[in-house]
């Protein structure tokens, strides 16, 4: 898979389990100028929850991207540009390290070209990702760059995920983190809510991932995000 990830600014994360805010039509996700659509969540990430998703994402240019992060669901390419495949480094339940993978591998006969593996590193204590992967959050600045370094030197990761899920994170911590990078891409997502926060957040990470927002305040707030993300981009 070429990587394509390394052009993306800013990305939305659909959770399949989630309903979007009022009025709002996934169609319409792709015209807030978001680089990429991600469907993932913590739970009931199934083929059932994804197709209808997918379906009316038909005509959006968008790549279009799933993290199964729950059961296997079977491996099919049709409407999507790939799975993204969470790794979560600092997960206390080897299940999230490779457990789950290698169920998925086994009953879904994945087609490797559209297969990118993400290393994730779970900081957010409170979070259900960090509940479900029992993930180790009491990490100091030092531990989550090594965490980093590990995934880029030793597991050769090219993706990097700081996922503060539900909170917005410590621009110290993201900064120290793609400090310590060389060409692997971070991630970044938690908690950005409006121009703001997504403008601190971009200027620190490659790529901000927006979430609960879509679903909580909606599109035209997603827009927002789009445009802080932007505007660090230009401005650093
Ligand atoms: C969640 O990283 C994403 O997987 C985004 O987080 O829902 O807090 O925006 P939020």
């Amino acid at each position: 898979m070429a990587a394509a990830w390394a052009q993306w600014d800013h990305i939305a994360k659909v959770d399949p389990d989630k309903a979007l805010h009022d009025e709002d039509t996934y169609a319409s996700i792709a015209d807030t100028g978001t680089d990429a659509i991600i469907i993932g969540g913590t739970t009931n990430v199934t083929e059932a929850r994804v197709q209808p998703i997918l379906d009316a994402l038909s005509a959006t240019e968008i790549p279009i991207f799933v993290e199964p992060t729950y059961r296997p669901s079977s491996s099919h390419t049709e409407g999507l540009s790939g799975y993204l495949l969470p790794i979560v480094l600092n997960a206390d339940d080897p299940l999230w390290i490779t457990g789950a993978h290698h169920e998925w591998v086994r009953s879904s006969d994945p087609e490797w070209d559209y297969v990118q593996p993400e290393a994730y590193i779970v900081l957010n204590p409170a979070s259900s990702v960090a509940t479900l992967t029992q993930a180790d959050c009491g990490l100091d600045t030092d531990d989550v760059v090594a965490y980093a370094e590990l995934a880029e030197q030793v597991l050769s990761q090219e993706i990097v995920y700081l996922e503060y899920s539900g909170m917005l994170g410590d621009p110290a911590v993201v900064a120290a983190t793609r400090d310590a990078l060389s060409s692997a891409q971070l991630f970044y997502g938690g908690g950005i809510h409006d121009y703001n926060s997504a403008y601190e957040m971009a200027s620190v990470a490659d790529t901000v991932i927006v979430g609960d927002v879509l679903h909580e305040a909606g599109i035209e707030v997603v827009e927002a995000t789009v445009r802080g993300t932007r505007d660090a981009k230009h401005d650093s």
